[in-house]
């Protein structure tokens, strides 16, 4: 994320500061690439997995607490694995979805907490949130001859309820700094559940997250491969986003999460350049020693990152 629109180019020896529009920028910094620190969606992609639905066990918020590898810690993005058993034939006569015979939409959130509890076992700081308008796959309609006649087959020949896919969330722009561990919370609203209930039948009935069975992270941990956090009515659970056990074997929710290094610079003084100071900088990242050293001197001419 290039928060920075301000680039100062330098003219026979004098820096002159220039908007990004009117100058030239002499040195654009690329952003640091993001990793994945957290990784426990299946891949390839399968037809389905198992999951949670929302509507049948009158969830609002669905998630798990995960320990993150490696050291980049600004949260770049969350990919959740979530399973739809929606068809579009079921849907004709809705004008919301008419029409549209591959995909519908519907407002889905992530929150990104840190991994402290509050008197009630629920998280008590929410570091990042973001709620995207996400695409969603209507599941392919019926094959006679799955058993039951309802389910689809897919291409390995066997047959599913409900088809997988991969929703992206980008929270790259708000600049959040990861603790190692987290939780990941999914929400969304269904026909009565969720913190805005529809009202109505729709296919948010049939949306759900994924548990894929003997699913383990290969990237990162699980904190526990039991337990779950999970805000929901079902069986008179008291309402709360809080941690739930006896999930084995789908006690690990299907997401994953990307992030950046933690940016370091710019240079406050050519001192910092030197003996290898120069190399500890990616924001900017400089060439050598004199790259560095020109920057400071120069008032800075690279672009920043964040
Ligand atoms: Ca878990």
């Amino acid at each position: 994320m290039q928060g920075t629109r301000r680039t100062v180019s330098a003219t026979l020896g004098l820096a002159l500061a220039v908007s990004l529009f009117g100058g030239v920028n002499l040195a654009q910094a690329a952003p640091p690439s993001a990793t994945t620190v957290y990784d426990a969606i299946p891949s390839p992609l399968p037809p389905n997995v198992a999951s949670l639905g929302f509507q049948a066990t009158q969830t609002s918020e669905f998630g798990d607490r995960v320990n993150l590898a490696g050291t980049d810690r600004i949260l770049d993005s969350v990919t959740v694995m979530m399973s739809n058993w929606a068809l579009y034939s079921e849907y004709t006569s809705d004008s919301r979805y008419s029409g549209n015979t591959a995909t519908w939409t519907h407002p889905i959130t992530v929150n990104v907490y840190s991994n402290t509890l509050d008197a009630n076992g629920e998280p008590d700081t929410l570091l990042a949130t973001t709620t995207e308008d996400i695409t969603i796959p209507w599941r392919p309609e019926a094959d006679s001859t799955c058993d039951g006649g309802t389910a689809w087959r897919a291409g390995d020949g066997n047959c599913y309820n409900g088809i997988a896919f991969n929703a992206v969330f980008d929270l790259s722009s708000m600049n959040v700094t990861l603790p190692d561990d987290v939780i990941v919370g999914v929400a969304y609203n269904t026909q009565t559940y969720g913190s805005a209930p529809m009202g109505a039948p729709g296919p948010y009935s049939s949306l759900n997250v994924g548990i894929p069975t003997d699913e383990a992270a290969t990237v990162g941990h699980d904190d526990n491969a039991d337990n779950v956090f999970w805000n929901a009515s079902y069986e008179g659970r008291a309402v709360g986003f809080r941690q739930d056990t006896n999930w084995t074997p789908n006690g690990t929710v299907a997401f994953k999460i990307t992030a950046t290094p933690t940016l370091v610079g710019p240079p406050a003084s050519k001192d910092q350049c030197l003996k290898s100071g120069w190399t500890t900088f990616n924001n900017p990242s400089f060439t050598n020693q004199g790259d560095c050293v020109s920057f400071v001197a120069t008032g800075g001419k690279k672009t920043l990152n964040g």
